[in-house]
């Protein structure tokens, strides 16, 4: 038996765990409770690691597709049939024809982080998609239009605010998103019993809305109106007052006559919130002596994601809360180095996806456009597919469309641990080690937590001998992509890279490396594996680094493993105008493509809005479509239901635990009834991410209770168009008893 510590992945609260280890296997996992950030705080879906870990579903050793048959093989083999079939499609049909997909644990595991964007730059294609086009995509751009950063996205400082207006989030059950807080509930009890206010805007009754002073139950896909009306009165009632950082503001005098057509008595029938509610929402965010507003996915997978994100940051803004403590703030992650403060700033646009000319956004494609792109024949058709970490077919929309294009493809490897909706159609399968016997370094959450800190977990087990890391699996691909083909060494690609970033950074005058050689300092760099030494890399010359010698006291890979439980590195500080790459070095309060969009937005103003709508929802023991197969976390009220309010039930007919038929424009599924209070009348809600048990996929306990594809009722030709984010949430559906 043996002790390890390990930092959670399976949430954006990135948890320190304590592990008991037996043999090689999680035998027991507990709160860390000396952990820097995390103090001993775990969920369910922490406790339940071991499961998940040792699922015997989980693949172990390269699959090999045959028709409707696998069999396992040997590593080299299957990076061989790999560079045949990538670089056959490539040769066939060129780079263009060449598509990658991106999931969501890519930003929970190291790999992802330090090898998958890579791949796909390496691969050369426009076709680069991501389950961000289903999720944050709007906080991106909002952030790239407003600060000139799509990854310089203010967090709530959750431990130190006076109000919290928090909208489309339930962090009580998703554990935060954005936001990267352990032990969130928490925190929000503390906010209240220090004396702070808590509000919550959501169309359902949710475990966060119980631990509110107020829940305001919004119409699905209305906040910006909400949000903007709550501008426009803090124009109107003079209390839009920016503080200090009025100078380093740009374009506020435009600000004005843009919330002038939303008064609150004009929005009240959109939103369903009256108007003078909003005008003391309004007046409490001004008022309270510091305050912050925070939205996540219930407002940006929405017909308005990206104004609503902006919204909530001019509101952060207009009340004096921007960068300021107890207001919302810019964390500042030890592998970043402070900025400037001016840059190239944010380009939309760049190039069009070729069969709807849908805009790139952050190098990327509409995750809603991939399935035509696959179907619709002619020049730069896609023809190859890699998928990394993701389920599209039951995660983005149209995916039962998606799941019929893939048979089509010529090619189609997938790095995943299962056998699922997704890697079913793949003709390899590349599976990943168990969190057990990886390593673990936050980059993508350390951006977004409210705390500075740094934390790094070795891998607890050794690998076995039938595995491949996952950041060598990711460097082979990316060999292979290449041209340099399946056995030339991985290494050489962080050897590239590592030289790459140290030669920048000795050519910097503001680093403190600068004038150095770059061979040298790549030769001092932590001796471990190729990802610890770029990590190593990444740290020495980050903000709190010891710059390679420069700052005997500052942080590298070495200090960090002699911290088992992490290093704190204090609450967040001001970062204005540092922060900023904007090209006019401030803060664009107005920036062109959000005005442009307004227009949309003030005709929906006109827009009846009488139909019944579908909104999501998540459960605390779920994580999107892949943790239906751990025993622990299943049953209980953990079920694929269609959650209807009591008097829409009454008026359609439809019993409690009878079947529905439920239609959209994009399609129709029938699935089970549940009437509750929870949602209120006009709305109705269903998870996402169930629909298991199709042929040919191997999850045995998920197959067992499969739910249904939430997403074959929304639409793929529906989305947010400055982001390309799907409209998720708001999705007008008729309900009726199944026939
Ligand atoms: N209707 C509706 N749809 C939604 C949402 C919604 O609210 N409503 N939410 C959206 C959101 S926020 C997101 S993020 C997306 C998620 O979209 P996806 O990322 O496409 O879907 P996931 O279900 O997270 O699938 C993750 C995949 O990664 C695999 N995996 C797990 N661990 C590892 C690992 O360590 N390495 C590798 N290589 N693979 C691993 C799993 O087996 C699974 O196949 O779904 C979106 N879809
Ligand atoms: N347990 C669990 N945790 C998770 C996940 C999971 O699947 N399960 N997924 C992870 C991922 S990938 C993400 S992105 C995060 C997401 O984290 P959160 O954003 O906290 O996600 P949800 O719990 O879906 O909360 C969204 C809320 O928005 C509400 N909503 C829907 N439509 C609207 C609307 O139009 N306006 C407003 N104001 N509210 C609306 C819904 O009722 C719901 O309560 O969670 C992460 N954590
Ligand atoms: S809250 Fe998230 S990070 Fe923490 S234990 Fe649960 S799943 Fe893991
Ligand atoms: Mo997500």
């Amino acid at each position: 038996m043996q002790t390890a510590y390990r930092i959670c992945p399976l949430c954006e609260a990135t948890c320190g765990l304590k592990l008991t280890i037996d043999t090689g296997r999680i035998t027991g996992v507990r709160g860390d409770r000396d952990d820097v950030f995390s103090s001993g705080f775990i969920c369910p879906k922490g406790a339940a690691l071991g499961q998940l870990d040792s699922d015997p579903d989980r693949l172990r050793r390269p699959m090999v597709r045959h028709g409707e048959s696998w069999t396992e093989t040997g590593w080299a083999e299957a990076f061989a049939i790999v560079e045949r079939g990538l670089m056959g499609v490539i040769e066939r049909h060129g780079r263009l024809s060449v598509a990658t997909y991106l999931g969501n644990p890519n930003v929970h595991t190291l790999a992802g982080q330090m090898y998958a964007g890579e791949f796909a730059k390496t691969v050369g294609s426009p076709n680069v998609y991501s389950a961000s086009t289903v999720d944050q995509m709007p906080k991106h751009v909002s952030s790239g239009l407003l600060f000139g950063d799509p990854l310089a996205i203010p967090v709530p400082d959750l431990d130190r605010t006076d109000h919290l207006l928090l909208l489309g989030a339930n962090p009580v059950e998703s554990n935060g998103s954005l936001c990267t807080a352990p032990d969130f509930p928490g925190r929000l009890k503390k906010l209240r019993k220090r004396g702070g206010r808590l509000v919550v805007v959501d169309p359902r009754r949710t475990r966060t809305s119980a631990l509110a002073d107020q829940h305001v139950a919004i119409r699905p896909g209305t906040d910006a109106y909400l949000l903007f009306a709550m501008v426009h009165t803090l124009f109107e009632e003079g209390l839009a007052d920016p503080g200090p950082l009025a100078s380093h503001i740009e374009g506020m005098e435009a600000l004005p006559p843009l919330a002038e057509a939303f008064t609150p008595e004009r929005v009240e029938q959109v939103c369903a919130v009256p108007a003078e509610g909003i005008r003391t929402l309004a007046r409490d965010l001004a008022q309270a002596p510091t305050a912050a507003v925070y939205a996540r996915i219930g407002t940006t997978t929405v017909e308005f994601g990206t104004l609503t994100s902006w919204l909530v940051d001019v509101l952060n803004l207009l009340t004096g809360n921007l960068d300021r403590s107890g207001g919302a703030m810019f964390p500042l992650a030890p592998h970043r180095r402070r900025g400037s403060g001016r840059g190239r700033g944010f380009q939309l646009g760049r190039w069009h996806s070729r069969v709807s000319g849908l805009p790139e956004v952050k190098g990327e494609l509409p995750a809603a456009t991939l399935a035509e792109e696959i179907a619709t024949p002619g020049e730069g058709q896609v023809r190859a597919l890699v998928t990394i970490a993701g389920n599209p077919v039951l995660s983005t929309p149209g995916g039962d469309r998606l799941d019929r294009a893939l048979s089509g493809l010529e090619f189609m490897v997938s790095v995943d641990p299962y056998l699922n909706e997704t890697t079913r159609h793949a003709d390899v399968i590349l599976p990943p080690p168990p969190p057990s016997q990886s390593a673990h370094y936050d980059l993508a959450f350390n951006e977004l937590a409210i705390r500075n800190n740094a934390r790094y977990s070795p891998a607890p087990v050794p690998l076995t001998d039938d595995r491949v890391d996952e950041c060598e699996i990711l460097a082979r691909l990316i060999q292979i992509a290449a041209g340099r083909g399946a056995t030339a060494p991985p290494a050489e690609v962080d050897d590239r890279l590592i030289e790459r970033e140290l030669a920048k950074a000795a050519a910097d005058p503001a680093s403190p490396v600068y004038g150095a050689e770059a061979a040298k300092l790549a030769e001092e760099l932590y001796p471990g594996t190729p990802a610890e030494r770029r990590l190593d890399m990444k740290l020495r010359l980050g903000a709190y680094g010891d710059g390679f010698g420069a700052d005997a006291e500052g942080l590298s890979l070495r200090r960090l493993l002699a911290e088992p439980h992490g290093i704190d590195l204090g609450p967040l500080q001001q970062r204005i105008p540092e922060v900023l790459k904007t090209v006019s070095g401030r803060v664009e309060v107005c920036p062109d493509p959000i005005v442009a969009d307004i227009g949309r937005l003030r005709e929906g103003l006109e827009a009846r809005r009488d139909a019944l709508v579908l909104i999501g929802r998540r459960h605390l023991r779920s994580n999107n479509s892949w943790m239906h197969n751990v025993p622990a976390l299943t049953g209980g009220t953990n079920t694929c239901t269609l959650q209807v309010h009591p008097d829409d039930a009454e008026r359609l007919g439809l019993q409690h635990d009878a079947t529905a038929l439920v239609r959209s424009r994009s399609g129709q599924l029938q699935v089970t009834v549940e009437r509750t209070e929870a949602v209120p009348a006009g709305v109705v809600s269903l998870p996402h991410g169930w629909g298991h048990g199709a042929p040919g996929t191997r999850t045995e306990v998920a197959a067992a209770d499969p739910g249904v594809n939430a997403n074959v009722l929304t639409d793929p030709a529906v989305i947010d168009p400055l982001s390309g984010t799907a409209v998720l949430n708001g999705v007008p559906v008729d309900v009726l008893p199944a026939p």
